[in-house]
């Protein structure tokens, strides 16, 4: 377990509102963080103090007040580029989200290069954000979508991974913690290996930032894609990292204000990085929350979050091993931030319901990623996910709601 000294889970639960929220009478057990994590005070505090005394747009006005508004929109793209390690502030694009920021690469990148036979690679474990943008992609230009097995612990099959990289690879793209099966996947022995045939890797993070220190630079990821929302931050706004040297040569994704140099109906010149992948007013509230929710996490340390959750999951994980009828899916050596599993005679849906009436939030369903239920024969799992605020105690709660629902089902 975390040292309580060094770890003070009291006070981080204090800076979250939410957490002090009762269920049908319940103290709230919030572990669907994998969907999307709750808010600490600061972040809604830095978002209320952007509406109420700076909010204006940005990059447009020469008054103060958009003065100050860009001003904190820019300081935020500088703490997301500390935060990731990228080389410059350029390279870090404000999406919509981690999907945006796929469907960015997978359009801008990808379509204007590939031609019919090309490849793109993914892996079987893939949220559908990083399998329909390249299925779509594939279908405009005549490329063929190729996908990397898994096996049953639902760990990568890696012999198959360097099989599948050939000549007509053209991008790899990889989860680096599976949303389904909390799978760790080695992506700086994927790029390494792809990088060998000079094949570009981009990798979804959408559920490896709240959980471990990422450096694109050491990863040497040539795409880094994530969500704010994952990491304590506002939804509707994410990041894409990419190395310049792509980002320069690649066409904007959409057209607007804000991406341009010029516009004439003779042409038009496009903006500079980051701008030319920022078409239109941006989610300025939401890059701001995002710079907040960042700071946070930096001042407990991903170090120390890291650590934390592991112990969590390794406690949940062997406290949900002795219940009878209980299956998990996704035993992998490495794995981060959740346990997915089923029971023998509950729907995971039920599972979500009877959870609930005991004040404890778990997502049921299919978590967008239906080839990884098909891999394992179910049609959907529940699962618990963590973050940085949870609890042993709310584990024991979470293995004892489970019993309860196994009986109440018997
Ligand atoms: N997974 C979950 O409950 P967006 O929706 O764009 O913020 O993130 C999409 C996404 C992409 N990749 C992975 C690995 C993800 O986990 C997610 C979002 C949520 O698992 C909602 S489906």
């Amino acid at each position: 377990m975390t040292n309580s000294a060094q770890y003070d889970i009291a006070s981080i639960r204090n800076d979250f509102p939410i957490l002090g929220r009762q269920i049908w009478n319940k103290p709230l057990v919030y572990l669907d963080n994998g969907a999307s994590t709750q808010h600490p005070k600061q972040v809604i505090e830095a978002v209320k103090d952007l509406y109420e005394n700076h909010y204006s747009n940005v990059h447009r006005g020469v008054h103060t007040l958009s003065q100050e508004s860009t001003n904190l929109y820019d300081d935020a793209r500088v703490k997301v580029r500390g935060f990731i390690h990228a080389a410059c502030v350029h390279e870090v694009i404000f999406t919509r989200g981690t999907t945006e920021s796929i469907n960015l690469v997978a359009q801008s990148y990808a379509r204007p290069l590939l031609k019919e036979g090309d490849e793109i690679l993914i892996t079987h474990m893939e949220h559908h954000s990083n399998i329909v943008p390249w299925q779509i992609v594939c279908e405009q230009t005549g490329a063929k979508l190729k996908v990397v097995p898994i096996n049953d612990a639902g760990e990568l099959e890696l012999g198959h991974f360097l099989e599948l990289l050939n000549e007509k690879t053209k991008l790899v793209s990889v989860v680096h913690v599976s949303n389904a099966l909390g799978t760790v996947n080695p992506v700086k022995e994927i790029i390494d290996a792809a990088h060998g045939m000079d094949i570009p890797v981009l990798v979804d993070g959408a559920q490896a930032v709240p959980h471990m220190p990422v450096d694109v630079q050491a990863l040497d990821a040539d795409f880094y894609a994530f969500s704010g929302h994952k990491i304590y931050g506002p939804t509707g706004v994410g990041v894409l990292y990419g190395k310049e040297k792509l980002l320069k040569a690649m066409p904007p994704y959409q057209g607007g204000g804000d991406m341009i140099l010029s516009v004439s109906f003779e042409g038009t010149t496009y903006n500079q990085l980051p701008y030319k992948f920022e078409a239109g007013t941006p989610n300025i509230a939401g890059v701001v929350g995002l710079g907040a929710a960042l700071d946070y996490v930096n001042k407990i340390g991903l170090g120390a979050i890291a650590a934390h959750e592991h112990g969590l999951l390794m406690y949940a994980t062997s406290k949900l091993q002795e219940i009878d009828g209980l299956r998990i899916i996704g035993e992998a050596e490495q794995k981060a931030g959740l346990i997915s599993f089923v029971l023998d005679a509950v729907h995971p849906h039920d599972i979500g319901t009877m959870l609930d009436a005991e004040g404890v939030a778990v997502r049921a369903g299919h978590h967008c990623a239906q080839p990884v239920m098909e891999r394992y024969g179910v049609p959907a799992t529940a699962r618990a996910s963590f973050a940085m605020y949870n609890t042993y105690q709310e584990i024991d709660v979470l293995a004892e709601a489970i019993k309860k629902t196994i009986n109440m089902f018997k």
